[in-house]
């Protein structure tokens, strides 16, 4: 089934759900080699969020601002290859909205504990605006936030669920977003965690 937020913007329920027994295998590897970490902003907060990547490229945060790294600075090595699972997900969930062809570069998995949040954002460290973001929620239910082009668009709240999927591209690619404070619960996958992959074209 599938619902659309807004123009460009469209949930694809469930769709990982066929994934999910090649995919959290995948991710626990990705996460050996390069682990969980809560990133320091350029205003000098700890994200509550903790981040990993995988593939080419991944985001990083430090006191010196956000940008897209080939090398994992914790390691000191580039980050762990995205697993052709996940490649796939993210492929085939961006044709089903209308994007085909689409090859992510960078993999950006967040965890969220209860009580963590992600306040309200735009992504635009990428470069090409015209590629879609691909957003698959695991573990622990979320609200996610979906405002508008200002910040003070007061956003609509849409409660994402393991396994389902996000395409955002087009117009709706530059909107406010963010993540309600996690509610505690124990999935009985992940445990008490709440996992987002977000895959994008960077350059
Ligand atoms: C999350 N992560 O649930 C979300 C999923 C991030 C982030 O926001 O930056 O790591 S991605 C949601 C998203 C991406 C791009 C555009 C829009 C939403 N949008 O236009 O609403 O951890
Ligand atoms: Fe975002």
């Amino acid at each position: 089934p599938r619902q659309t937020m807004a123009e460009g913007a469209v949930i694809l329920r469930g769709f990982a759900r066929p994934f999910e027994a090649e995919l959290i295998p995948a991710l626990r590897a990705i996460v050996k080699q390069s682990p969980f970490r809560h990133l320091i902003t350029p205003g000098g907060h700890r994200m509550s969020v903790a981040m990993t990547n995988c593939g080419r490229l991944g985001w990083v945060s430090d006191p010196t601002g956000y940008r897209y790294d080939g090398i994992d600075p914790e390691s000191g090595a580039p980050w762990p290859p995205m697993p052709p699972v996940l490649c796939r997900l993210a492929s085939d969930a961006a044709g089903e909205a209308g994007f085909s062809g689409f090859a992510p570069e960078a993999c950006l998995i967040n965890r969220y504990v209860p009580g963590a949040k992600l306040s309200l954002h735009q992504d635009k460290d990428e470069l090409d605006f015209g590629a879609p973001i691909v957003s698959v929620s695991l573990g622990l239910p979320a609200t996610f936030l979906f405002g508008g082009l200002k910040r003070s668009d007061t956003p609509r709240r849409y409660r994402l669920e393991h396994g389902d999927v996000v395409v955002w591209g087009g117009a709706s690619r530059l909107v406010y977003h963010g993540v309600a404070p996690l509610a505690d619960g124990e999935h009985g996958v992940l445990g008490r965690q709440r996992i987002n992959l977000t895959f994008r074209k960077v350059r």
